[in-house]
């Protein structure tokens, strides 16, 4: 039997981190999963490994320069997925400062650990569509102009570039999984699919009324976690290290979201107002079920992302099997059953 395969992973209680983490234990790898210290019994998306004695849950924050060299060193792992970050957008404009030191400083003080004392270890970096930003052009991938309109999204431009870096002046196998949205019932609820599955699924047991949104006219391409999951295990198990676009190419808005969401349960929505005054009725009763909040709109927006995965179709084989409309029914299925 040949040496067991070691990885680390951060951010492993994340909805990302912890498919990866299952993933990765079917196929015997022993994995070293780092994510901040919470209560016990927080890790809910971590209940399926607890106990797998080739899972290993080591609390810590990745700013700590001392404890993620002492991770480095003492587990010499053969990968490393970094999937730690303060992934919330608006909370990037709130404490922007904060957002530079885990999702770029964090990300720099790892490459330069690994770069000492582990320099044959394969680098992952969760890189993101919102780098893209403000460039609304069609069929976006690594090529796209990036130009980013969140300070997470900065943060985010420059930890890919760092890690392009790493690999071209250091040799080392460092990639990027450049991923449009991807979401899943393990999806935190501060984000919009969730937020809109957990709250039809709410109406319709009878517990609230409505739900209240921000800008509802954006448009993304959303993907499935599990099989984007898929992608950064392809592109870090094949020979050439390199950068890669994660997408499904369907762009959708949030007010499809919403009207395809609440089919579901059997209602159709109709809208009336503008802005803030807009309201999404039921058709039948004519109540009230979605309303705009100004509290959710961001002080610069991300108006469109729409993906191109030719590439890692075209050398991985890569393909979603999972688009827009599976993706909503499994989401909210999910959630009136919760
Ligand atoms: O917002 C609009 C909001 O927070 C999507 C992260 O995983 O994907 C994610 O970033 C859109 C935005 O995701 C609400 O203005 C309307 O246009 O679900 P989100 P995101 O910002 O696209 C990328 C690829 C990442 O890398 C990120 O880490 O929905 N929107 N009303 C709302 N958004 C939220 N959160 N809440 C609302 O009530």
């Amino acid at each position: 039997m040949g040496k067991q395969i070691v990885t680390i992973i951060t951010g492993c209680g994340g909805m990302d981190g912890s498919i990866l983490t299952e993933k990765l234990l079917e196929k015997g790898h022993k994995i070293i999963g780092i994510d901040k210290w919470r209560p016990e019994g927080f890790y809910i998306n971590l209940e399926n490994v607890v106990d797998d004695p080739n899972f290993i849950l080591e609390t810590g924050d990745i700013t700590e320069k001392e404890f993620m060299a002492r991770m480095i060193q003492s587990y010499k792992p053969d990968y490393f997925y970094n999937l730690a970050a303060v992934s919330l957008v608006p909370e990037s404009f709130r404490i922007p400062h904060r957002v530079f030191q885990v999702n770029t400083l964090a990300v720099l003080d790892t490459l330069e650990l690994l770069r000492a004392y582990s320099p044959i270890t394969r680098f992952y970096q969760a890189s993101s569509s919102e780098q893209i930003g403000k460039n609304e052009e069609d069929n976006q991938d690594t090529d796209s102009r990036m130009i980013p309109n969140s300070p997470y999204a900065i943060t985010k431009l420059a930890s890919y570039h760092l890690t392009r870096l790493y690999r071209e002046a250091y040799n080392m196998f460092c990639v990027n999984g450049l991923l449009w949205n991807h979401e899943g019932t393990r999806r935190g609820q501060t984000f919009v699919t969730r937020k809109i599955s957990k709250a039809v699924a709410n109406i319709a047991k009878g517990k609230i009324s409505k739900v209240s949104l921000g800008n509802l006219d954006a448009k993304r391409d959303w993907g499935c976690a599990e099989d984007f999951v898929d992608a950064m295990i392809l592109m870090m198990e094949t020979d050439i290290p390199d950068d890669y676009a994660v997408a499904t190419g369907e762009t959708h808005s949030i007010r499809e979201f919403v009207e395809e969401a609440f089919k579901h349960i059997g209602m159709d929505i109709v809208w009336e107002g503008k802005d803030l005054d807009e309201v999404g009725r039921d058709s039948k009763t004519g109540i009230i079920r979605v309303d705009v909040n100004s509290l959710y709109y961001r002080p610069a927006e991300v108006r469109k992302l729409n993906g191109d995965s030719t590439k890692i179709n075209k050398l991985l084989g890569w393909t979603p099997t999972t688009k827009f409309k599976e993706l909503v029914k499994m989401m909210v299925e999910h959630d009136l059953n919760d």
